[in-house]
């Protein structure tokens, strides 16, 4: 059984989950608050959220979850057979996280905390996050699927990025980040309904 670390409010942990859920592994959910307290940077060494227990010791960041539960769960993969195309999905997520969520989430205090964020930052965040929309852009495949034809962990990335991501943009430039991207518009209201993300999300109410 393996416990997964965090708060359901969280984008990365709510990725895991439907990752745990979509390969069918056992697992039980312990809340647990990003902190920089010593049992949490035990777990994970940022402080962040979410992190796993399994196999005897403890595991962050999404992406090495990711690859340590196709390890331990081939079944349903998430990465293409191929080795060219399961790197195209690893490049695909990194463009999600590194230069769209990961951007946006420089005005997250601001957006949904309650903090102030420069000027200068909104200026920069806005610029970058559109630089980085071209980038996952020319990647998507959108048919239907992020990468093609199959589902893949880039579904998920997809999905959890823009949930953050676009709430953010919203919020502070009064924007559609997805504005002129109809493919992922499509694509994201499809994976709303795909079952292990749709439980994620009914059970966030919860
Ligand atoms: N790179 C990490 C990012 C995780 C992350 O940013 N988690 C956020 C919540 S969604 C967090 O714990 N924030 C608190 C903090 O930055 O201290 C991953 O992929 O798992």
């Amino acid at each position: 059984m393996i416990q997964l670390y965090g708060l359901r409010l969280s984008n990365y942990y709510s990725l895991i989950k439907a990752l745990l859920i979509e390969k069918g592994v056992d697992f039980e959910e312990v809340k647990a608050p990003p902190t920089q307290e010593e049992d949490n940077l035990a777990r994970s060494p940022m402080g962040k959220m979410p992190s796993i227990g399994a196999d005897g010791g403890y595991m962050s960041e999404s992406l090495a979850i990711a690859a340590y539960l196709d390890r331990i769960a081939p079944e349903p993969a998430l990465l293409p057979a191929d080795p060219f195309a399961a790197g195209k999905v690893v490049e695909l997520v990194c463009h999600l996280k590194l230069d769209v969520e990961l951007v946006a989430r420089r005005c997250l205090p601001e957006a949904f905390f309650g903090q102030t964020v420069s000027d200068e930052t909104k200026s920069t965040t806005r610029a970058d996050l559109a630089r980085g929309m071209r980038a996952v852009q020319r990647l998507m495949v959108c048919n239907p699927y992020a990468a093609g034809d199959t589902l893949t962990l880039a579904d998920f990335y997809t999905f959890y990025t823009f949930g953050l991501s676009s709430g953010v943009v919203q919020t502070i430039f009064d924007e559609d980040l997805l504005a002129g991207h109809d493919n992922i518009k499509t694509l994201l209201a499809h994976l709303a309904e795909h079952p292990s993300i749709a439980r994620v999300e009914a059970e966030k109410a919860g």
